[in-house]
């Protein structure tokens, strides 16, 4: 096996109430663990198997589809758990807190634009916060696409993602993915997108 799936960082329940502890057990043992057993099936006895994730992500174009989903799956999903943590939400601090005024005009223009992204993103797919060589920019991409893809309209290094699949929050929020994305701001690991902003 040379994808594993992670272990999330906090309980199933850690996120209550903004996201059900049902919802991050399926989630997690079930889709992302999903997505990590069908890239490591596809993998075996290929040089797909050899190679790091952000390797394959970079030339997912010359490999057949089921590399781009589940790739891109279980790589999104490994981000994605480490940018939500139940001390998160509030705002962003220091540098970064800087170059989102820099770059969107004030944090709640970038909350704005990025909610924005994530309503908008048509049927399933991430909204993403990137690092394009110094400037932060959002974009969005759809299924198991990311920003690091070859493929991807808009390149960068994420450092903050919003899953908006339905799997992501059908069970508390029903249809109301915009009430998901407000309960998202509550949980937000800024220190975590620091990080991965500072790289
Ligand atoms: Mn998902």
């Amino acid at each position: 096996m040379s994808f594993k799936l992670p272990d999330l960082p906090y309980a199933y329940d850690a996120l209550e109430p903004y996201i059900d502890s049902r919802t991050m057990e399926i989630h997690h043992s079930k889709h992302h663990a999903a997505y990590t057993n069908n890239l490591n099936n596809l993998a075996t006895g290929t040089e797909v198997e050899t190679l790091g994730i952000e390797e394959i992500l970079a030339h997912v174009l010359k490999y057949p589809v089921g590399i781009r989903n589940n790739a891109g799956g279980f790589y999104n999903h490994n981000l994605f758990w480490t940018f939500m943590s139940p001390n998160g939400g509030g705002k962003p601090s220091g540098e970064l807190l800087k170059a989102i005024e820099t770059d969107f005009g004030s944090f709640e223009a970038f909350k704005e634009k990025f909610t924005g992204a994530a309503t908008t993103r048509f049927g399933s797919g991430w909204a993403w916060l990137i690092n394009t060589g110094g400037k932060l920019a959002v974009t969005s991409t759809p299924n198991q696409d990311n920003p690091l893809m070859d493929i991807a309209e808009v390149k960068g290094t994420p450092i903050l993602a919003l899953d908006v699949w339905e799997h992501a929050y059908y069970l508390n929020y029903q249809n109301r993915r915009s009430d998901y994305i407000s309960a998202f701001w509550n949980v937000v690991n800024w220190q975590e997108v620091e990080a991965r902003f500072k790289g």
